[in-house]
């Protein structure tokens, strides 16, 4: 069956200076010459008046690109209008009735992952660099789109190939007992494999952080100031702040941007034992909430509890979250800032005064920097490849074992052939058609 030529605003809907109309498709260059004068120039951009039946609708800008030398790998045509509701209605119509149709959500990055130009973990990274925030989740979609992750798994998978070939050649003996593929070989690139994806498996909690915003949670007693702190640190009154204890009941959380991350800030309710059973279900939220942080800003009033108060508290969160990193803020700092000894007791000291909310920024910034790992690491922020990675470490263990079992080929070859295929969906070699349908879904219609 041929390929339908498909079209769609690859701008956002409304109004602007310039819209963007994208076409692409075997028909591509037909359909342009029903409604544009000149002669299509493949790679060129042309100035001219853009016809709907033989009237001029506006005058653009068209670039076209001849297959495969476009982003879909089909013959491209972008046109830029003006950016008018009526424009923009009225070409879609004139270039429907010309032949195309209205493209699916995602279905030019689709094609380009269908035509070879893309593997899917890039095609992926086309819909992060999209969705992208802040520098980090920036930098990770544009690794991510370079193919960081497809080059990593490549050279593996095709090693791994060639063991599984050979075993499944073994087979085929049948009853001769031959042994092409060496097994102490063999036995030395599984464990090369497990060592390489576990380690990409490690960055994931990492990567989904950057993807995502890091999850940073405010947590203390009752009063210790955190609502102040979440309103001052994303410049907006979000969170209700009164001195009458136990305010905050339920969990808030409010995104905002410091330096190079995104942040998921989480304010909580106040951690005491309450005889109000709807305060007590915020307390329980908000120990749930620590246990999911990567950070925790422990906010501590010093007049307010005693050293030992504090400990305790902090040990518990400690405990409950060992990996994240845990700061202790001692809040209200105007009500002490006499008291020198109290000082040491955080590590980081705040009060009304705009440079401790500075101080902090700074600090925070400054631990991001610190956790960003080098440009040269492959970063997993992808739950579906987190899963699939996860699958190919249990293929792969498995494999080992009944290699050190001595267990028959077939097994063998069996577990090999199931650990490729984990791994070759990430990037789409091995892929089943709902799977692309449920990714390339979740775009925008024009991408
Ligand atoms: N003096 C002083 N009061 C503060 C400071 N930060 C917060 N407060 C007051 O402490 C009370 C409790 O603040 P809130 O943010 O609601 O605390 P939460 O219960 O921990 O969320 C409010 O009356 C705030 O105005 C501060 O730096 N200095
Ligand atoms: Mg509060």
């Amino acid at each position: 069956m041929k390929a339908s030529t498909i079209v769609a605003l690859a701008t956002p809907q409304g109004i602007g200076a310039l819209a963007v109309i994208r076409l692409s498709g075997p028909e591509a260059f037909g359909i342009a010459a029903k409604h544009f004068k000149q002669t299509v120039r493949p790679r060129e951009v042309q100035l001219g008046l853009f016809s709907q039946a033989s009237k001029p609708l506006d005058q653009v800008l068209m670039t076209s690109f001849k297959g495969p030398h476009s982003f879909t790998g089909e013959d491209v045509i972008e046109w830029t209008f003006h950016g008018s509701h009526f424009i923009i209605e009225q070409a879609l119509a004139a270039l429907l009735n010309s032949g195309a149709t209205l493209a699916q959500p995602g279905e030019f990055t689709q094609r380009a992952f269908m035509h070879g130009k893309l593997d899917l973990a890039q095609a992926e990274a086309v819909g992060d660099l999209i969705a992208s925030e802040s520098y980090a989740s920036h930098e990770l979609a544009m690794r991510q789109l370079k193919g960081s992750i497809s080059n990593k798994l490549q050279d593996l998978r095709q090693q791994m190939i060639d063991f599984a070939a050979l075993i499944e050649l073994e087979l085929d003996f049948g009853e001769e007992d031959v042994e092409f593929a060496n097994r102490d070989k063999l036995a030395a690139l599984l464990l090369e494999i497990q060592h390489v994806v576990a380690n990409m498996l490690s960055t994931f909690k990492q990567g989904q952080a950057i993807r995502e915003g890091v999850p940073m949670i405010i947590a203390g007693a009752p009063n210790a100031g955190k609502s102040t702190l979440l309103n001052r640190l994303v410049h907006d009154d979000r969170a209700i702040v009164s001195d009458i204890p136990g305010t905050t009941r339920d969990s808030i959380e409010v995104k905002f941007r410091l330096g190079q991350h995104m942040f998921r800030l989480i304010d909580t309710a106040g951690i005491r034992t309450s005889d109000d059973a709807i305060e007590q279900m915020g307390v329980e939220r908000s120990w749930a909430n620590i246990q999911q942080a990567q950070v925790i800003l422990f906010l501590a009033d010093p007049i307010d509890s005693s050293i030992d108060e504090v400990n305790t508290m902090r040990s518990r969160m400690k405990d409950l979250n060992p990996e994240a990193t845990l700061l202790t803020l001692l809040t209200k700092r105007d009500r002490w800032a006499n008291k020198q000894d109290i000082k040491h007791q955080g590590d980081i000291c705040i009060g009304k005064d705009d440079k401790d909310l500075k101080v902090l920024e700074r600090h925070l910034q400054d631990l991001m920097a610190s956790q960003m790992p080098d440009s040269g690491q492959v970063l997993i922020a992808n739950t579906r490849h987190a899963e699939a990675l996860k699958s190919s470490l249990g293929a792969l263990k498995r494999a080992e074992d009944n290699l050190n079992q001595g267990t028959s080929g077939e097994l063998l070859a069996f577990d090999l052939r199931e650990a490729l295929g984990h791994i070759g969906s990430i990037t789409g070699e091995v892929v089943a058609d709902d799977l692309l349908g449920s990714i390339f879904s979740r775009f925008c219609i024009g991408k």
